[in-house]
């Protein structure tokens, strides 16, 4: 995270540079939508981005998985600011919506980790998010940094439409927190190497939360999937009631994000509905969850910087799962590093 802010911020005016962008002001002006396409990982950093845009340049914005826009023969917008998202930067699905955009006359960004990269080449300019090599197959302090560039990004497109000059200082400073508060996360991977050996048996885990909440239930039972090979879906919390709360018992435990935000007693509420089922709760949030079993505490910042860092101890739990079922974490199966075909 460091690298990413690195020179990058100037705290005096509370802007951001972010040099390879080339999209000047009257540009960034102009952009009415912005769409942003990844696959996997990369795809729900684009959900958290979509958000951070939202919140921070009130400009309309949303992600979908490269591999579907690509199929679909998807309207092309001048108006539309389209971003790809891909850590290794050689993703074949990404690679195509680009391309299929490009032929269609559309301005493309990328938020690349590898730098040089086929799809940081193919695009018109875009942010580096500097993570250095994913030494696993699997992404993970890639999405942490990709969130991150979003946020700088966002940021940068507030301030050139004027919208989020006073936000700005105060998510500056959160973003200048971060690399302290993931330590302090990282400081507590005993206690979710426990909890991790309590939940490995599960029949299935169910993955929740709301607006801020679900792109990491998205991310975490992704990463759980990925490396341990539990079953895991991942809802955002209100629709559970439309259908998979059928599926809550006691072996299949829920994962609760909980940014500290406006939602939070929807979200208790949604814990009430779970325990009514005998399903048991682990909660990740900013203070002891009375209604889940066991909560993971996270230091407190900015709200719309909380999927940053609700992200990381679910990474560990995906990790400390693996190791409890005796997986080979290094060499996730069926997982390439990227996915060429
Ligand atoms: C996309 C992705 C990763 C996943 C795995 C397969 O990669 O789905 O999110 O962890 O490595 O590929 P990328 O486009 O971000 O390199």
């Amino acid at each position: 995270v460091d690298r990413v802010l690195r020179g990058r911020i100037d705290d005096r005016f509370s802007t951001v540079r972010l040099g390879g962008l080339n999209l000047d002001a009257r540009e960034a002006r102009g952009v009415r939508r912005v769409k942003i396409l990844g696959c996997g990982s990369a795809y729900h950093t684009g959900l958290i981005g979509a958000q951070l845009i939202e919140e921070l340049a009130r400009i309309p914005a949303d992600a979908e998985p490269a591999s579907e826009f690509r199929y679909r023969n998807p309207v092309v917008d001048p108006d539309t600011l389209y971003i790809a998202v891909s850590q290794s930067g050689e993703t074949y699905d990404t690679l195509a919506a680009v391309q299929e955009l490009k032929r269609k006359g559309a301005r493309v960004l990328g938020v690349v980790n590898v730098v040089g990269s086929a799809i940081a080449r193919e695009t018109d300019g875009g942010v580096y998010v500097h993570a250095g090599p994913e030494v696993c197959v699997v992404s993970t302090k890639c999405f942490t940094n990709t969130a991150v560039a979003f946020a700088l990004l966002a940021l940068h497109l507030g301030r050139i439409r004027d919208l989020s000059v006073a936000d700005g200082k105060r998510i500056i400073a959160g973003l200048r927190k971060l690399p302290e508060q993931i330590a302090e996360v990282l400081r507590g991977e005993e206690e979710i190497k426990k909890l991790a050996a309590e939940y490995a048996n599960a029949k299935s885990m169910m993955f929740i939360g709301r607006v801020r909440g679900y792109p990491v239930a998205r991310e975490a039972s992704l990463k759980l999937k990925e490396v341990s090979y539990v079953h895991a879906e991942a809802y955002p919390a209100s629709e559970l009631k439309h259908g998979p709360l059928a599926l809550i018992e006691p072996e299949v435990p829920t994962v609760a994000v909980l940014p500290d935000d406006d939602l939070l007693e929807k979200n208790r509420a949604t814990l009430e509905e779970i325990k009514a089922r005998s399903g048991r709760i682990l909660a990740v949030a900013h203070q002891e969850q009375e209604k889940a079993d066991h909560t993971i505490v996270v230091p407190r910042n900015e709200v719309e910087l909380d999927p940053i860092l609700m992200g990381i101890p679910l990474q560990l739990l995906a990790y400390h799962t693996a190791l409890a079922l005796g997986r080979d974490i290094d060499k996730p199966r069926n997982l390439a590093k990227s996915v060429t075909v």
